[in-house]
């Protein structure tokens, strides 16, 4: 008797238990028949302190990849367009159609990396997004010690991040000393040395490299000891832009001092350009610019 009843409760069980594994699969199987669910952003967006101005790009991105753009209106993003990252869709492992949870999604205004935040589907997060107009450089800082500026924010130890770290029209304040760097200026924007080329020297990291290379429009450099791009055909300063100003540079012991090419309406003066392999100032391609006043 009590072996029988043993039995029936175990037959019962092992029902119970292949229903509950069969509606388990059944809600599963629904599960992954769903879309994913995108993770939605909003927020206030400024820049130098104040609202962004209307238009300004906002893009979400995961490992570098953009999946989500929009344009600012009154300072906001998010709020009048769904700004939505969507999620990837597990069913189809070759294609990343966007986030999954736990990814980190980096936050862009006019091109700049700013904040980033945990993937999460379903989520609607509102996200306040703020760069700098202005950043301050100086070789000597670290973090915790920037000069009553935010590391990473508006200090940095390389004039590159400080470029990458301002919209177009920034500013980028360099402090004395050394910087080993080739810097890449692919955007129009000011960069000034604080205390004079005597006291601000940018090297090439890599003497087959200019220690400048200028491709934007509308770029100012002033201030600055720049040397050692000495190997053909590499230059302390190359321009391949309109309207930058060159002033107040000491572009010495490179192959050529400053190499303009396809150049126009440059203004190119108060600069000491001795003592290079080649020419102080080479120019191939280039109109209508102001080169005077440079001791060469
Ligand atoms: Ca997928
Ligand atoms: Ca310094």
């Amino acid at each position: 008797m009590n072996k029988m009843r043993l039995r029936e409760k175990t037959t019962a069980t092992l029902l119970i238990a292949i229903f509950m594994i069969s509606m388990l699969t059944a809600f599963v199987s629904v599960q992954a028949d769903l879309p994913p669910l995108p993770h939605g952003f909003y927020g206030d967006v400024m820049i130098g302190g104040v609202a962004a101005p209307d238009g300004t790009l906002v893009e979400a991105k995961i490992d570098g990849v953009t999946y989500l753009t929009t344009t600012t209106s009154e300072g906001k993003y998010g709020y009048d367009s769904n700004f939505h990252v969507p999620g990837d869709d597990l069913t189809t492992p070759e294609v990343v159609e966007g986030g999954v949870n736990g990814d980190t999604v980096d936050f862009y205004v006019g091109g700049v990396r700013t904040a980033d935040c945990t993937f999460e589907g379903g989520q609607m997060t509102e996200l306040d997004l703020s760069i700098p107009i202005e950043v301050w450089i100086d070789d000597g800082y670290i973090h915790g010690s920037c000069g009553g500026h935010i590391w990473n924010y508006d200090a940095f130890a390389t004039i590159q991040e400080g470029i990458d770290g301002v919209p177009v029209g920034g500013t980028v304040h360099v402090a004395a000393g050394t910087y080993t760097e080739n810097v890449d200026v692919n955007k129009s924007l000011t960069i000034r040395s604080e205390n004079g080329p005597n006291y601000t020297i940018v090297q090439a990291a890599n003497s087959f490299d200019h220690v400048f290379a200028v491709t934007a429009n509308n770029v100012t450099i002033n201030g600055f000891t720049i040397i050692g791009a000495n190997v053909f055909p590499n230059a302390g300063i190359y321009l391949h832009a309109y309207n930058t100003k060159i002033e107040n540079n000491n572009a010495s012991y490179n192959f050529y001092g400053v190499y303009m090419l396809s150049s126009h309406n440059n203004v190119i003066a108060y600069n000491t350009v001795s003592s290079n392999k080649r020419n102080g100032i080479n120019v191939r391609g280039s109109n209508n610019n102001m080169i005077t006043y440079n001791n060469v």
